[in-house]
């Protein structure tokens, strides 16, 4: 039996001698890139957090002591070594959640990948134990460069810093969110590190010295006083120590030894410590090393030997958005893009390859984004801020207060929106539809195919005096789906009564479109007639859509967002509002927290297939058939 096996919690671990813990390592990240070659997930930042959750696990007592995984996607060795082994069905429908999980594990705490939370959290859970009278527990924030740039962090390390309680803080310093991480505070990490080299070199020299070497002597004399220079301009670890928080490091965060060492000072010192970890994304893996785009930091299903991806045909959304975006930046020199800390997921790096000066990566920041985005549009630019729809929620005041209030021309792109998949409960895109519509003046657009995402996007950036927004999903963008007709802003796709009007009005909104098509198809073949169609903007509603209502007996709205406040809710309302009484029958996303699953899973669960929903029309018009009939 292998010694990852024997491991069936932190106990087994502490037993092990300081010498087998490398030997644990090489199996831990055996497993890693076996397993996550198999079914995706974030294979680059779990290889390098291998030895540093060993040290975690030999020197606290969790779950008696909390440990707190900032964003969470890191958390797979921690899971591997609280008895959970089985990564068969990592993040698919009941196999392991790709992130920490409640309801896998007493060793999981923290659910929300989004990121930049864990020092909060952290401070919280020390708060509780210091009123409870519990002294004797310690709390550890896990927590990378990337997430170390989002505000929060900074608004917590200025609590813990000031209470002076227990938390440790292990910042895991890779140098990357997916891409370098960007910024004052990546750099002050990367002075501390270079501080480090110095003080390595600078033995070198004191060794060559006592040698009687010239050169040793040479190097030396430079170093110090390269080394004192930059010690008294930037005072490196004073950053923090100003704070009031103890600074221990920088540590090898490979040195399982060394990172032993570094957390049992820590966990002895009694008040708010940072533990500076160095470690190297994708370590021990050459393909997720030699991949500089983000080191693996998340990925699909590849071949484990070469890394390669598995080849998929047709274009995504994302792709089709990134080459129309260089397209716009081409003939609209004030069309700058905004990203926070994801240039390549959200499909940036085109725009940056052609207008590098144009592009900004603001780090994990995305209410800094969306303000600074208000400035840039004052400034007479016009801001492109793409992000995944989930991540919008961090910067809802932002949006209301500094961009729409201001009326500023800014465009911001969902990526990601609806339900998506294997990321579970934290990224569901099912949010932005029911917020965004209480902005006032705010307009959204939900594009059913690659031509009505480029067109719209296109309208979306000639609004220079309100925010606009526009929401497609993840995965593969359809074939084109041709309109037979266009009434105001609303896309006609089918129904040979659309005009008169008919029994059925289904209103299909952005990548639920195919589907509608076939429900159309079901219908129609139990004699039901009914005009399908895409509304394009479905903030605010077009008086074209109201009119369909109208003359049709019955609408359907067909939405992969929450259903309080979605399309279908709002639609009601403003049926009701202007008086129309047609009744609306709502396909939407259950207001709840999904679990993970693949997308078709999620919509399955929710009633949103083919069958459910061509079932439930035909039964309401054949209800509404018996209605009219007695009446
Ligand atoms: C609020 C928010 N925005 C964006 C993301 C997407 N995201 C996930 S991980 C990550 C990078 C994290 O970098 P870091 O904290 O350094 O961890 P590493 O992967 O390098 O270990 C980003 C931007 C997120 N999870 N939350």
């Amino acid at each position: 039996m292998g010694l990852l096996e024997s491991i069936k919690g932190p106990e087994d671990l502490k037993a092990l001698a300081p010498e087998q813990l490398p030997a644990l390592a090489a199996e831990v990240r055996d497993f890693l890139v076996a397993e996550v070659s198999k079914t995706g997930g974030h294979l680059g930042p779990n290889l390098g957090v291998v030895e540093l959750t060993i040290g975690l696990h030999r020197v606290f007592d969790s779950p008696h002591d909390t440990l707190v995984f900032d964003t969470g996607h890191q958390s797979y060795v921690h899971k591997l070594l609280t008895g959970r082994q089985d990564f068969s069905r990592l993040r698919e429908k009941d196999g392991l959640s790709g992130y920490p999980s409640r309801a896998e594990s007493v060793h999981d705490v923290v659910e929300n990948s989004h990121a930049s939370t864990s020092l909060s959290w952290a401070d919280g859970i020390a708060h509780a134990h210091e009123v409870r009278g519990e002294s004797d527990r310690r709390v550890v924030a896990v927590i990378g460069d990337g997430a170390l740039t989002g505000g929060m962090a900074w608004e917590a390390l200025n609590n813990i810093a000031a209470a002076q309680r227990p938390v440790i803080i292990v910042v895991n310093d890779n140098e990357r969110s997916y891409a370098p991480t960007i910024g004052g505070m990546a750099s002050h990490l990367a002075t501390l590190r270079t501080t480090r080299e110095y003080e390595k070199l600078l033995d070198w020299g004191k060794q060559s010295l006592r040698r009687g070497g010239a050169p040793g002597r040479l190097a030396y004399d430079t170093l110090h006083g390269m080394k004192k220079g930059i010690k008294d301009i930037v005072a490196p670890q004073g950053l923090f120590e100003d704070l009031g928080l103890k600074y221990v490091g920088p540590v090898d965060g490979h040195d399982v030894e060394a990172v032993e060492h570094a957390l049992r000072r820590a966990r002895s010192f009694g008040g708010p410590v940072i533990v500076h970890m160095i470690t190297q994304k994708g370590r021990g893996y050459r393909p997720a090393l030699d991949h500089e785009a983000d080191h693996f930091h998340a990925v699909g299903v590849i071949d484990p030997e070469t890394g390669e991806a598995q080849a998929s045909s047709g274009s995504s959304w994302t792709s089709v958005f990134a080459d129309e975006m260089v397209t716009i930046g081409d003939a609209r020199p004030d069309v700058v893009a905004l990203t926070a800390a994801m240039l390549i997921p959200v499909g940036l790096d085109r725009f940056a390859a052609q207008h590098p000066d144009r592009v900004f990566d603001v780090g994990i920041a995305e209410q800094h984004a969306l303000t600074s985005a208000a400035g840039m549009a004052f400034g007479g630019l016009h801001p492109v801020v793409a992000v995944y729809a989930t991540f919008l929620n961090r910067a809802f005041d932002q949006l209301l207060m500094d961009v729409a209030l201001h009326r500023a021309g800014v465009t911001i792109v969902l990526d990601r929106a609806g339900a998506t998949g294997p990321d579970g409960a934290s990224h569901h895109g099912m949010w932005d539809m029911a917020m965004v519509r209480m902005v006032p003046g705010l307009r959204l657009a939900a594009p059913r195919d690659a031509t009505t995402l480029r067109e719209e996007l296109n309208e979306a950036v000639a609004v220079e005096d309100a925010p606009t927004v526009v929401r497609f999903s993840r995965g593969k963008v359809p074939a084109d789906i041709p309109a037979i007709a266009r009434t105001g802003t609303v896309d006609v796709l089918e129904g040979t009564a659309w005009a008169t009007g008919d029994d059925v009005l289904l209103v299909a909104v952005g990548s639920m479109v195919p589907r509608c098509l076939q429900v159309a198809e079901r219908l129609r073949a139990h004699g039901v007639g009914v005009t399908v169609v895409d509304p394009r903007w479905v903030v605010p509603f077009d008086e074209a859509l109201v009119a369909l209502a109208r003359t049709h007996r019955f609408v359907a709205v067909v939405e992969d967002g929450g259903r309080v406040g979605g399309v279908g809710w709002a639609f009601a309302e403003e049926l009701r509002e202007q008086g129309v009484t047609t009744d609306v029958l709502s396909f939407a996303l259950p207001q709840e927290f999904l679990d993970h699953g693949s997308r078709d899973d999620v919509l399955e669960a929710a009633g949103l297939t083919v069958q459910a929903m061509s079932l439930r029309i035909v039964e309401a018009v054949a209800h509404a058939t018996r209605v009219d009939e007695h009446a």
